[in-house]
């Protein structure tokens, strides 16, 4: 099994290695590449097929993408239009919950992306997502092909993009919480901080994605996410930051800033049914350690 990640050096490739190098590189038999946007520019046709000619993987994690938070997405959402083909045993893509239907009832499950219109904020990114299940179907119907996909919720962790302006709430918040703390002003938390979001760690994803990867049988997709119990408020988690950084001054909510969906809580019945013995890192301390990460490794961070 040669295994190729696609995105190798980003939030999640960076975790997925992580795993990998506990387990001493991955279990006998297994050869793992991590491809980063420096090895091919996968939106090359000729690169892409050239770097799949070089490693002949057997099975694709598929994590390559531009990605952002709420406020890229309503900046670029054209550039989000990409989808390609590869030609090998296994794929497994990466999806998200924000492409699933605005409008909807809850909990959000693997049944529902097609249902609807996504979000207006990122119908860019989600309907390229989207046509990634389109066709995992179709290469399953007319090659049979098990090229699966994975749903995460917000991912948060270690090597992740702490661009304020670009990046997503936790990191963007830990940033500018580390700022403020630095140059004694307010923290300023966009939005109402009534939205909700179910925030998974990237250690605890890049487990699940091998197991994906390794075990999981379907075409379908399956959603990767802590419990709807664990769902925070932005306000819990900008708390959270706080306290993990120690931050003793002011926080000011803008609400001339977008919220963005109110919620998407999504159902983890699947993965529970398959894992049932899975535990999920506690939030509190997942933000802690990636705020050691941050503090430890400022100078390098992605921002
Ligand atoms: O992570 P995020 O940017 O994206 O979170 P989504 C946005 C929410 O956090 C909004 C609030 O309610 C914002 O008002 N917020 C507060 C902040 N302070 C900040 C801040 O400093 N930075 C940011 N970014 N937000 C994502 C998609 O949507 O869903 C991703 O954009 C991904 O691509 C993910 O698919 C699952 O959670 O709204």
């Amino acid at each position: 099994m040669r295994v190729l990640v696609t995105g190798g050096s980003g939030l999640v490739g960076m975790a997925i290695q992580h795993v990998v190098k506990e387990e001493r590189g991955g279990y006998e038999g297994e050869e793992w590449i991590f491809l980063s946007s420096k090895d091919a520019n996968l939106m090359s046709m000729k690169e892409t097929r050239d770097v799949f000619r070089k490693h002949q993987p057997t099975h694709v994690i598929h994590l390559a993408a531009m990605v952002g938070g709420l406020f890229k997405n309503l900046k670029c959402n054209l550039d989000f239009w990409a989808a390609h083909e590869v030609g090998v045993v296994k794929v497994v893509s990466c999806l998200s919950t924000c492409i699933f239907p605005d409008k909807t009832t809850y909990p959000i499950n693997e049944t529902m992306i097609h249902n609807g219109p996504p979000h207006e904020s990122n119908f860019g990114y989600a309907y390229a997502k989207r046509m990634i299940d389109v066709h995992n179907r179709a290469y399953f119907e007319q090659h049979g092909h098990c090229y699966t996909a994975v749903i995460p919720t917000n991912v948060f962790g270690p090597h992740d993009n702490y661009s304020i302006e670009d990046g997503h709430v936790l990191p963007g918040l830990i940033h500018k919480t580390y700022i403020a703390k630095k140059e004694g002003k307010a923290l300023v938390v966009w939005g109402s901080g009534t939205p909700k979001r179910q925030f998974i760690y990237s250690l605890d994803l890049a487990r699940l994605f091998l197991w994906v990867l390794r075990e999981y049988p379907e075409v379908d997709p399956i959603i990767l996410s802590v419990g709807e119990e664990d769902e925070v408020s932005i306000k819990e988690a900008a708390d959270t930051v706080v306290q993990a950084l120690d931050f003793k001054g002011e926080v000011i909510y803008d609400n001339s800033k977008s919220d963005g969906q109110f919620k998407k809580t999504a159902s983890n019945a699947k993965l529970c049914s398959y894992l049932p013995e899975f535990r999920f890192t506690p939030f509190k301390q997942a933000l802690k350690e990636t705020c050691e990460w941050f503090v430890a490794n400022y100078d390098t961070a992605r921002k």
